[in-house]
């Protein structure tokens, strides 16, 4: 056990029991001309994440510890995808459409796989998920059941949307969550910061928030 300064008090890490969880690192959110472009947001906002998270992928794979990366995104039927979330992808252009890097959110599109940067390494799981939350009809929770996983080391974006619902549905299943601040990113500024003081609240109600740096220290 190894404690990581975080807010509100330090996380003891198991790292035996503990996983990197990276959310959505997507061209289509990341990179210029992708799904979050075309609804107006500045992609710079999340683009920052990207080189702390290098590092720290890095060090937690030479640590020989789990990975595993979600992505956000449908089936080319669409049949996952409720008539709800599709009235609302009212942007240029919505989920299913066409865009500049294939259909936009749509699983086997080039704009719906990891960036490059941050690009699964052969045998790291990638859970493929319809909703905000990578618990909600995948099989994560399985897959982390059959690891003995208990912790999980939690990035990516976006802060107040993937991340956060994804901490939430981990706490109401027993997991312990660390939020790495530096490797989370937010098209708003406010959303980001108020997102995870909403996690570490009231004695960490739904986790723990910390630095990379600090945990990177820690691996060694
Ligand atoms: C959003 C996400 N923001 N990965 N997706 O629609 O946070």
């Amino acid at each position: 056990m190894t404690d990581i300064a975080a807010e509100p008090f330090p996380f003891r890490l198991d790292a035996a029991r503990a996983a990197l969880l990276i959310i959505d690192m997507q061209r289509d959110f990341l990179e210029p001309s992708g799904f979050g472009e075309l609804l107006g947001n500045d992609v710079t906002m999340l683009r920052r994440a990207i080189q702390p998270n290098r590092r720290l992928l890095h060090a937690w794979r030479a640590a020989g510890l789990m990975v595993i990366h979600t992505r956000e995104g449908h089936r080319p039927d669409l049949t996952d995808l409720p008539a709800s979330k599709k009235s609302r992808s009212r942007g240029a252009l919505g989920i299913g459409d066409q865009g500049p890097m294939g259909r936009v959110l749509i699983r086997g599109e080039a704009g719906h796989d990891i960036i490059p940067e941050l690009y699964p390494a052969p045998g790291e799981p990638v859970v493929d998920k319809p909703g905000k939350g990578a618990f909600f009809a995948t099989d994560l929770h399985a897959i982390l059941h059959n690891r003995d996983i208990a912790q999980l080391v939690v990035t990516g974006v976006t802060t107040e949307v993937c991340v956060n619902t994804t901490v939430r549905e981990a706490n109401d299943r027993g997991y312990e969550c660390l939020v790495l601040e530096d490797c989370c990113a937010s098209y708003f500024a406010e959303f980001h910061e108020i997102g995870l003081r909403m996690i570490a609240a009231q004695g960490a109600i739904f986790g723990w928030v910390g630095q990379s740096d600090d945990l990177i220290t820690a691996l060694g």
